[in-house]
Order: structure tokens, then sequence, then C-alpha cells
């Protein structure tokens, strides 16, 4: 079988988790609703696990949603690239009559959130650019190095819905491939660890808690960050599926604790690999501490094992299903 035959095969089964992963919708924040309903789904099966989606309309019109980032147009909006002077990147972001759009919704604190990460999923980033009058959005670049990358641009126009629109963004250079890290509950970055408690389920929505120490001391007093004790986004191996996913509780709320523990509500649209990347605010700076999870019916990582070592071939990195090798 080539990979071309694989990854069509691939899609189907995409296609067909979707037909009920409507929920998803939720929490991938912006999503495409089909304009009709293609799957004959029904509401079988998702009344069951899982905090409340916030919107009973999901039972009445039953919608097949995309996870965001897949397309670079969507609903009229384009987001296109524009060339910037060396150590910045620059994009607009175009609308249904064609222009660049000038007004965008404050969402999480900002009018634009701008993620980057290279198509291994290596090198997340994000950021905010600056809106200049023209409709350019403007920011010191953060593709740090060469690769193919994935750049999102998650915004809400005004007058308009939530979208996440991405693009590819070619860093020439010399090429470096990166496997995909094993999948792990704990991580370390800028002298904190983290851990993971938790695993996303497709087509359900799942707890995964964030917990945040230093020199093995809980971390108490995380600092609101866009809004939150932490920032969550996933992205699906494969394709960069983007979804973005916020915190249980808000900070000043009276019930919310400042850390260690940042919980999120997930829910993932298929099996497969994902990469977790949680941007947290604590000393004044904001960190990134990523993860790669497994969804769905897959053999669940043994908390004490930090890597898969022992892995029954030594092409692990490679193993991952879905990946071909041509
Ligand atoms: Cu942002």
């Amino acid at each position: 079988m080539n990979t071309a035959t694989k990854l069509s095969g691939f899609a189907l089964g995409l296609a067909a988790v979707f037909g009920t992963a409507y929920g998803v919708g939720h929490l991938a924040g912006p999503v495409t609703p089909a304009a009709e309903t293609r799957h004959d789904a029904t509401d079988a099966g998702h009344d069951s696990g899982g905090p409340d989606h916030g919107d009973g309309g999901h039972a009445a019109t039953v919608t097949t949603h995309l996870p965001g980032g897949l397309l670079v147009s969507d609903r009229g909006y384009t987001l296109q690239p524009v060339t910037a002077p060396a150590g910045e990147f620059a994009f607009r972001i175009t609308g249904p009559d064609g222009r660049p759009v000038t007004r965008f919704d404050v969402a999480h604190d900002k009018r634009m959130h701008l993620i980057v990460a290279r198509r291994d999923l290596s090198g997340f980033r994000h950021v905010h650019p600056e809106l200049a009058a023209d409709g350019t959005w403007r920011v010191a670049s953060p593709l740090a190095g060469p690769g193919v990358w994935r750049a999102f641009a998650d915004f809400t126009p005004t007058g308009g819905e939530p979208l996440t629109l991405g693009v590819d963004v070619t860093v020439p250079g010399a090429l470096e491939h990166r496997s995909l890290p094993a999948p792990a509950t704990s991580t370390t970055v800028d002298g904190y660890t983290v851990t993971l408690a938790g695993a996303p389920q497709p087509g359900r929505t799942s707890r995964l808690t964030l917990t945040v120490s230093r020199d093995g001391r809980p971390v108490t007093d995380l600092q609101p960050y866009l809004g939150a004790y932490g920032h969550l986004v996933a992205l699906r191996q494969g394709d960069l599926a983007y979804l973005h996913v916020h915190p249980e509780g808000t900070p000043g709320d009276g019930r919310t604790p400042a850390g260690p523990a940042v919980t999120f509500a997930a829910e993932v649209p298929s099996a497969g690999a994902y990469r977790l990347y949680l941007d947290f605010r604590h000393g004044d700076a904001v960190h990134t501490a990523e993860f790669t999870v497994l969804a769905g019916d897959q053999p669940t990582p043994t908390p004490a094992a930090p890597a898969p070592t022992t892995a029954p071939t030594p092409d692990a990195g490679h193993g991952t299903p879905g990946h071909g090798h041509s």
C-alpha cells in the first residue's frame, strides 16, 4: 500500500469520527460548521460523560465540524502572509469583500493570537502581533529556524464568528527531522516540572490536569495569562488540526486556585497522537510545557515510565500509526 492510499484511508476514518464528534466544536473554538448536515448522525452515545457543553443546540441540529487551523480560507476570510523585513512576520486577513480586515474583537485578552509550529510539531510559539491601520499584522518572527512551519491565526472578525486559519510557511535552510517525542506524563521547562494527569478520548470530554512545581514545591502563585491560569493548545500529528482548550475556572472568581493544578476540559476529534502545549505565567514570564499524548484505543502510558526505552522496535520514534515511510 502506498502512502497516498494509506492517507486516504486515514481520512475516511477521520470522517467517520467527525460524524459523531460534533461536541469538539466547543473546544476547538473556531469551528467550521458544515453548511449542510452531511452525516445522518444522531445524538446516540453523546449523552454520557463530560460537563454540559453549554449549548443545547447540538442535539437538534447535528452538523459536521472540522477542527480549526486546517483551512487557509474559510467563511470568506483568508490568511495571507505578506512580505516582511528579515526578522519580522507579517500577514493579513482578508474578508468576504476581498479587502483586509481591520476590525477584530478581543478574545482572551487579544485581538489576534498567532501560533506557530513546525510540521513535525517542534518549535511551538504563541505570540501577539500588532495591527497596522491597513490591516497588516506584524510581529517579531516566531519562526525559529529552517523548516516547514504551520502558522495559525486565531481571531474573531468584528461581526463574525471566531476562526482559526492556518497556512504553511517555509523557512529555507538545512532541514533537521525531529521525531515526535514519546508520550510522557511529566516534563520540565525553565526549571519547572509539569505533570499531566488524564488522557483525551475521542468524541467525549476528558479532564486533563496539569500540575506545576518548582524545586520539588508546588507552585501556588501562578499569574493570570490571557485571562486564565493556563492556555492549552493541542495539535494533532499528521495534519496539525488545532484545538485551543481553556481551563476550568477564571482567576479571581473566588474558587479557582492559582495553582499548582490547572484543569482543562478537552475533546479531541480522533484517535491518534497529539502534542499539547501549556502556556503558563509565573515569575513574570510565560513558560511553555509540552507533552505528547495518545488519544483513543492505545495502551495507556504508564505514569512511572519516562520513555519507551523498551519499545518493541528500535524505530520507536517512527512507529506511530499512520506515519508513512517512503
Ligand atoms: Cu494568544
